[in-house]
């Protein structure tokens, strides 16, 4: 149920003991706004932008889709329809906020400053595409469910121990939610008031596990309370509800209150990875079709095209571009020479301990014949 309109404020959503989860809507599936108070500041030029990101993260889908198809690209998880949770949390951020993402959560960290070919280089699980430039504040995606969770506890430590003005952000599943990790995570985090939001992406499915299994806590956000921190649900299909939330938790985070936990409601159009699931043998028939009417993109388009602000030639426009970012990128990561095993191994520690520098000399013996 979203939330009634008006009812809430910033503030009080922000509260470690506000326990009223229902969830956070600012515009529904007409593309209405129903919450306008939340709205904040948003303006009409970063609505717009919004659109384009998002049309570019679907016809990312689309293109890695088919790359993958081909045989081009290797592990890939479909970002299609999270698009307003992956980008709302996203575009909250600063360059210098440090991002620990999930293996599905390759959109947010390119819009972060991840190269595209370094996206795909990953993708094909190429050393390359996990040993990120300095100035990139990012940890490749994590494949361990829930394990970033813990890191971003430790990140966000150091940031306040360095005085810094930014956050650690990160993001995991529903699945995710139920690992120890989870709550090791945002609880270290709430004892160290360490400055970091933690995003719980509820798409509904642990690959063919449902969220109705998964926990009998009625909401995902409720699990704050345990941590003493502020819990929010959002609707993840309304980037604007998700980013107006994310950037509220971004401040209190920053002027020192602690973390905040944020669960997004969301779906994934399509399977949980493109290596074989099909969710038409573990979902319920309609499920798709029921969620395809929130689609995060359709609204905002509804809401923009009202406006005079969005045409189909601007979306054409997007796509087009998306297309030819894609083509140059995968020439460049098709380039990459081939890995070698001492590089992948070197990439393991700072220093390699005694056992990989042995591995490491082995390997380097056998290249260099
Ligand atoms: C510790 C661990 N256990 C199991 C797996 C296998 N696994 C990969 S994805 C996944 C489901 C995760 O679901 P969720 O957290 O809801 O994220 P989603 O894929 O829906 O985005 C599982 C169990 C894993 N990668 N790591
Ligand atoms: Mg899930």
């Amino acid at each position: 149920m979203a939330r009634a309109k008006a009812k809430v404020t910033m503030e009080e959503l922000l509260k470690p003991d506000n326990f009223d989860f229902s969830m956070v809507q600012i515009m529904d599936e007409e593309g209405t706004i129903v919450n306008p108070e939340l709205l904040g500041d948003i303006t009409d030029e970063e609505m717009v932008q919004f659109m384009e990101e998002m049309v570019w993260a679907r016809e990312l889908f689309e293109r890695s889709t088919a790359l993958n198809r081909q045989g081009r690209l290797g592990f890939y998880a479909p970002t299609s329809g999270q698009e307003a949770s992956q980008l709302g949390t996203v575009l909250a951020t600063e360059k210098e906020d440090f991002l620990l993402p999930g293996y599905r959560d390759v959109p947010q960290l390119i819009k972060h400053g991840l190269p595209l070919h370094k996206a795909f280089l990953w993708s094909k699980g190429h050393v390359a595409g996990s040993t990120f430039d300095e100035d990139l504040k990012a940890y490749p995606p994590q494949i361990i469910i829930g394990a970033q969770y813990v890191q971003t506890a430790g990140v966000a430590l150091g940031i306040k121990k360095n005085n810094r003005q930014a956050i650690a952000m990160t993001w995991t599943g529903d699945g995710g939610s139920s690992q120890g990790d989870f709550y090791e995570g945002i609880n270290f985090a709430g004892a160290f008031k360490a400055p970091a939001v933690f995003v719980v992406q509820n798409n509904g499915w642990a690959i063919s596990t449902p969220r109705s299994v998964q926990t009998a806590a009625p909401t995902l956000a409720q699990k704050a309370v345990a941590a003493g921190i502020p819990g929010i649900q959002v609707d993840g299909m309304d980037i604007l509800s998700v980013y107006a939330v994310t950037k509220a938790a971004r401040e209190y985070a920053i002027a020192g209150n602690g973390p905040v936990l944020i669960e997004t409601i969301c779906y994934r159009f399509g399977p949980h990875t493109l290596s074989g699931d099909d969710p038409k043998r573990y979902q319920p028939e309609g499920a798709q079709e029921e969620w395809r009417a929130k689609d995060p993109l359709v609204r905002m388009r509804k809401y923009l095209t009202a406006k005079g602000l969005w045409s189909e030639e601007k979306e054409q426009e997007v796509i087009q571009k998306t297309k030819d970012e894609v083509k140059e990128a995968i020439k460049l990561a098709d380039q990459e020479p081939r890995q070698k095993i001492s590089d992948f191994l070197k990439n393991m520690y700072a220093t390699p301990d005694y056992v990989t520098q042995e591995q490491i000399s082995k390997f380097e013996a056998k290249e260099n014949k």
